[in-house]
């Protein structure tokens, strides 16, 4: 085999395994991302110097607690939420991605839905995007396809600032499926490689409580698509379960992102990376990873 023969065969392809730009995101266990949000209302109390030592602070912390990946966002999705313009989001994230690169080995990902965006994130060391509009912004799906990045295409009914006005669906599960399925076939016709695709359910993304547990429950129904990624922590749902604020969602938000990891998630998004990690491994010991399919 000649040198460069043996370079190409030498990357890593191992199946289960994501190629993020260099670094490698192992899907063979669940992999836990840590959300790092860089927005302003996430930092009130300082400057933008402040706020962006303090996320990347925040980012060592998560992967020294055991975090896989980390997923860098500039917008806030929540429901009413301003828009953000492109500049002001790129300003967010490419200083706290840059500087994150050089000090973890964990492969980042940028949240956004904006071309401009994924380029600037990517040029500065990104090594996947997350879009919980699933590339349909224009030239999204081309930018995603030119980055050769992996992508998470998310399920959303509506939009940010309407979706939980009256979620609907027949059969939710059936209806997110078909979306995705959508998703993933034009991102596959965009040129992006269906092994570097991961689908999420797009948890409260334009869900009521019953279209959230049920998409939980029936989660292995949408494997078939791809990996698939979740998104569940301390999120509203558990407010409508519990009536608990934002600050005493740990155990719940623990519980569900197992229920995930236990009806097939890859990957579970969260915010309290060491309890997640700690009962992840605990339930790998019961059910070893050959046998958690
Ligand atoms: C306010 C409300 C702020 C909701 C942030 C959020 C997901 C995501 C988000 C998800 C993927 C949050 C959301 N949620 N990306 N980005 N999946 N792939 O709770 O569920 O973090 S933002």
């Amino acid at each position: 085999m000649s040198p460069q023969a043996a370079a190409v065969r030498a990357t890593p392809v191992t199946p289960g395994a994501l190629d993020c730009g260099g670094r490698t995101l192992d899907l063979a266990r669940v992999a836990v991302m840590g959300i790092l949000n860089v927005t302003p209302d996430s930092f009130s109390d300082g400057g933008a110097f402040f706020a962006r030592d303090k996320a990347i602070a925040r980012a060592c912390a998560m992967v020294e607690q055991g975090a896989d990946i980390i997923d860098v966002g500039g917008e806030s999705t929540r429901p009413g939420a301003a828009a953000v313009s492109t500049q002001e989001e790129i300003d967010r994230v490419v200083p706290v991605i840059e500087q994150l690169v050089r000090r973890v080995a964990a492969p980042i990902s940028v949240d956004t839905s904006k071309p401009e965006v994924m380029r600037a994130a990517v040029a500065a060391g990104a090594g996947m995007i997350n879009d919980v509009r699933a590339l349909r912004e224009p030239g999204a799906l081309e930018a995603a396809a030119g980055l050769g990045r992996p992508v998470v295409l998310m399920h959303m009914q509506g939009s940010p600032s309407t979706m939980q006005a009256a979620p609907r669906y027949a059969d939710v599960v059936r209806e997110v499926r078909e979306f995705l399925g959508e998703r993933v076939a034009a991102a596959v016709a965009a040129g992006i490689r269906r092994e570097q695709i991961l689908v999420d359910p797009g948890f409260g993304f334009g869900k009521a409580l019953e279209h959230n547990l049920e998409l939980l429950r029936r989660l292995r129904e949408l494997a078939p698509l791809g990996p698939v990624l979740v998104g569940l922590s301390r999120k509203s749902m558990i407010a409508e379960l519990l009536g608990l604020p934002v600050t005493r969602r740990l155990q719940p938000s623990v519980v569900l992102a197992l229920l995930a990891a236990q009806n097939g998630a890859r990957v579970v998004r969260v915010h309290d990376v060491g309890a997640t990690v700690e009962a992840l491994r605990t339930w790998e010991a019961v059910y070893p990873v050959a046998t958690n399919e």
